[in-house]
């Protein structure tokens, strides 16, 4: 397999966007770091590879989809694998915290609920709501809920995989965001979809989550339909927790990206030649 690390983002702030936004915290850092990350993505995919991107906040997302996006010509369907729903806008949010927000920046079907963002123009919400699909939902707050239910979002959350089992919530999101199948699945993992027990270094843990068993197969299921265009691993935090929280959230980020990138937890077959190694 040909890996290549494009490296850190580097980008430039210009502090006089700081304050005007209201409720975005951190707004000029992330527009500086957001439009960057687009026009990565979009050129790492135009080389013709998959792109994983590693975060950090998942503010970031709203730039590998537009960056995605660009590169597949709008053919682009999303699972959004989380605890929360992030599409607050900057008028319902509770924290103020951008990371709650991606998902309200992303579809057209939004967007006529945000204010002027100055500095990002670059970025165009050109997704349908209907392409895109959430997983492992659990804490979602009530502006979000009547978003979700106002908008007919495809949304299982722990009480659907509790349900079906996360093989057949997998099948039928993929169903619903991409009937055809032939659209380039962006996976925008958050971790703390994971449970605390398997991911507790992280900003917003959430009880009652995916194991990670669960969350492998998501991504072993992914990789099977031989579309998976991009990836986001956000909110992994190693400034949360003990040494041994950090080691064990590090290592199930490692196992789903590993998943998504095609090992096998069945093992090679001989003619196999991936270079990947577990740790
Ligand atoms: N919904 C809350 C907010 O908007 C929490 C979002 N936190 C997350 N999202 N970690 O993935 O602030
Ligand atoms: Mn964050
Ligand atoms: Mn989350
Ligand atoms: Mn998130």
């Amino acid at each position: 397999m040909d890996i290549k690390d494009y490296g850190n983002i580097s980008y430039t702030v210009n502090r006089e966007l700081e304050a005007s936004v209201p409720n975005m915290k951190g707004y000029a850092e992330i527009v500086g770091c957001t439009h960057e990350v687009s026009k990565n993505v979009e050129k790492i995919m135009k080389e013709g590879r998959m792109c994983l991107t590693l975060g950090g906040d998942h503010s970031i997302a709203m730039a590998t989809v537009d960056g995605h996006i660009k590169a597949k010509d709008n053919e682009v369907c999303l699972l959004w694998i989380d605890a929360h729903a992030d599409c607050n806008t900057n008028k319902t949010t509770p924290s103020g915290n951008v990371h709650g927000m991606p998902m309200a920046l992303i579809p057209y079907e939004l967007s006529d609920y945000w204010p002027h963002l100055p500095g990002m123009d670059w970025h165009k919400p050109v997704m349908s709501i209907r392409n895109v699909a959430y997983i492992g939902l659990r804490s979602v707050d009530s502006y979000e809920r009547l978003i979700i239910e106002k908008l007919g979002i495809t949304a299982f959350f722990m009480a659907d995989v509790e349900s079906y089992g996360i093989n057949t919530v997998v099948n039928m999101a993929l169903d619903r965001i991409d009937p055809e199948r032939t659209r380039s699945i962006h996976v925008s993992y958050d971790i703390d979809s994971l449970d605390t027990l398997e991911a507790p270094s992280t900003g917003t843990s959430v009880r009652g989550g995916l194991t990670l068993r669960e969350g492998i197969q998501i991504m072993e299921m992914v990789h099977s339909t031989g579309r998976l265009g991009a990836m986001d691993l956000v909110e992994v935090n190693p400034h949360i927790g003990s040494e041994g929280d950090v080691k064990k959230t590090v290592e199930a980020a490692i196992h789903v990206i590993l998943a998504a990138f095609g090992y096998n937890r069945r093992g090679y077959r001989t003619q196999d030649t991936l270079p990947l190694q577990t740790f």
